[in-house]
């Protein structure tokens, strides 16, 4: 059942895509974080940001329903070093794809209110310059998920 839901999650993300594409606007797809424990205060969410204009957008600010704070967060290499920096206005370029994946750029929950569970969903807002505003639905996936091997 588990593994249905992920191929469905992959589904939804690679076959969903090309009917959105067609519309001028910018669409956030397929957003995820995986499942906390009880003493976890923060988590990773991913998402994948399509600008399907000729304009630039700029996210000023974001934040969830489950935790005190939100911000997006780009890991660099500082002497060997991996760091996670705070970017203040992320600019969107017209007609970009960007990927927010583990290991790379993500949204940083921060004070989480509660704990997520598997199978469950909340809400990230995401603040534009332009005064709009775009309410993204975050899927909850099992931890499990997190790394797939081959072996
Ligand atoms: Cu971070």
């Amino acid at each position: 059942m588990r593994n249905l839901k992920y191929f469905c999650f992959i589904f939804l993300i690679f076959f969903y895509y090309p009917s959105q594409s067609a519309d001028k606007n910018l669409a956030f797809h397929g957003a995820y974080t995986f499942e906390t424990n009880s003493v976890q205060k923060s988590c990773a969410v991913y998402v994948s940001i399509f600008n399907n204009t000729k304009n630039t957008f700029t996210i000023n600010s974001l934040n969830s329903q489950v935790s005190e704070k939100a911000e997006i967060h780009e890991v660099i290499l500082d002497n060997d070093i991996v760091r996670m920096n705070k970017i203040e206005k992320f600019i969107v370029p017209p007609n970009e794809q960007i990927y927010f994946q583990p290991g790379g750029s993500h949204i940083m929950l921060i004070n989480l209110k509660k704990e997520l569970v598997d199978g469950t969903s909340f809400f990230i807002n995401f603040k534009l310059d332009n005064g709009k505003e775009a309410k993204v639905k975050v899927m909850v996936l099992n931890k499990k998920l997190r790394e797939n091997f081959i072996e």
